[in-house]
């Protein structure tokens, strides 16, 4: 097997406009097995105009066949109509095929591929990445929380563009969990990367975790939807988790990240030989915490299940999981029980110190913002939270009317939005709230959505598992 490299990908990108034969369309699919009542919709996602929503508003033939099963191209090289391809035939599965039906359409052989391939370029990428090589021409698009939405990250390509040379993307993380198709969601972002790795960039999440898959329903949904390989293709995607870098710096003056700042590490006594198992207490006294250099966090070891809430390896932690407050000052995020808290104080020393204008960071949806007093609600997507000498802080979220299931009649109908930096100097940011697709499908939630806390607070620390 072989991956997309930078020259092929031009040509291929070029090449790839004409649709080839299908192998099989979805009523020979129908025909195949999946029960008819089941089947009853066409495909509903026309790639080359405007998201359809679904049969009651189109009732209408396809107006491009499926190729299903996705098969792996045989030279290995993915082409935009591969992944133009893969976005039709999920959404068109999430309508028309049970969830243990999706090894039929993408089959594990595949998914072994994709990954691997994804897996290599982003585990070359540093911690934080520079994304610098930006033209008169280029625009960077910045993306908050999907949390398995699949329908509404199909919009929001097709709303904002699709990747390109000159169209990046950055995503904040939170890919999966709560929402019903994070694995899907997972890879088409993944297939994106494979296609323009220099142009799309995959920053981690808190829920790009052991613990927090566990727990809202990731685990499961992958599970549910491989059965008898469900084990090895959640492994590959903690393994590919694993691999995600933290941050990005975009243009010379954006910081993105999923959960915000992080610390300074105060140097550790090195441990002398002949006292091997001497302890060393890393516990910094509130009063101690400062803010990090760009050197520690790109020497911060990020690839593990989850990020430690103690010991000397807290920046991927508090990368992740922090959050901004409107009290002055730095100290620890109790009621997360990892990371930080950050007043405007911070965000107005971290824009200075590193000559940044605005920090975009995501992590907060409405149910978490509904407990924060001072603190917007999420009802559009984004908000401002700190307005300082030095510029901005934002957050964004882009899973519009979350969670998918809530215990509540009451729901948020929050809308969800996506930030597109342009030129000069990338550090203005244009904001494009989006409401949800509806009806969302019919979908089994993967967790106990009634019992599971509403945010990611009040965490079970002692249940995570660290990697060795
Ligand atoms: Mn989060």
């Amino acid at each position: 097997m072989s991956c997309n490299s930078d020259t092929e990908r031009a040509a291929a990108a070029s090449a790839s406009q004409s649709s080839s034969s299908p192998l099989l369309t979805p009523q020979d699919h129908q025909s195949a097995g999946a029960p008819a009542a089941e089947v009853a919709e066409p495909p509903v996602f026309d790639s080359s105009s405007s998201i359809v929503t679904n049969s009651e508003d189109n009732p209408s033939p396809p107006s491009t066949e499926l190729e299903i099963p996705i098969v792996w191209p045989p030279d290995g090289k993915l082409s935009l109509n591969w992944i133009r391809n893969l976005m039709s035939v999920f959404d068109w599965a999430s309508r028309n095929l049970e969830p243990t039906q999706l090894p039929d359409v993408f089959p594990v052989e595949v998914f072994d591929s994709l990954v691997l391939c994804a897996s290599k370029i982003l585990h070359k990428e540093p911690n934080c990445v520079a994304i610098d090589n930006l033209g008169s021409e280029s625009t960077v698009v910045v993306v908050g929380d999907l949390h398995g939405q699949l329908h509404d990250l199909l919009f929001l390509l097709h709303d904002a563009g699709f990747p390109s040379e000159n169209r990046f993307f950055v995503f904040n993380g939170d890919y999966v969990d709560r929402g019903a198709w994070g694995l899907e969601s997972f890879l088409i972002l993944l297939a994106w990367k494979v296609f323009f790795p220099r142009t799309v960039y995959l920053l981690r999440g808190n829920h790009e975790s052991k613990y927090c898959t566990s727990v809202y329903g990731f685990e499961k949904e992958v599970v549910t939807k491989y059965s008898d390989r469900g084990k090895h293709v959640y492994r590959k995607c903690l393994g590919c988790f694993e691999g995600l870098p933290l941050a990005s710096i975009i243009g010379k003056h954006v910081y993105t990240a999923h959960g915000g700042i992080f610390r300074h590490m105060p140097a550790t006594p090195k441990r002398s030989k002949g006292k091997k198992n001497r302890k060393i207490a890393f516990n910094p006294e509130p009063s101690s915490l400062s803010i990090g250099s760009f050197e520690e966090l790109n020497k911060a070891r990020r690839s593990v299940l989850d990020p430690p809430w103690e010991g000397s390896n807290l920046i991927p932690g508090d990368v992740l999981w922090s959050d901004p407050s409107m009290t002055p000052g730095l100290s620890p995020n109790k009621e997360r029980g990892i990371g930080l808290l950050w007043g405007p104080d911070c965000t107005d020393n971290f824009l200075k110190k590193f000559q940044l204008k605005l920090i975009i960071r995501s992590h907060e949806g409405p149910d978490a913002r509904e407990k924060r007093p001072g603190l917007g609600g999420m009802d559009e997507g984004y908000t401002i939270d700190h307005i300082v000498e030095s510029g901005k802080l934002i957050t964004l979220f882009s899973a519009p009317d979350y969670p998918q299931f809530q215990g509540t009649e009451e729901r948020y109908r929050n809308k969800g939005a996506y930030i597109v930096l342009g030129p000069p100097n990338f550090d203005t940011p244009v904001f494009h709230s989006f409401e949800a697709i509806t009806p969302r499908p019919k979908a089994n939630a993967f967790y106990n959505f009634e019992e599971v806390i509403d945010s990611d607070e009040e965490l079970d620390l002692a249940s995570m598992v660290t990697s060795p």
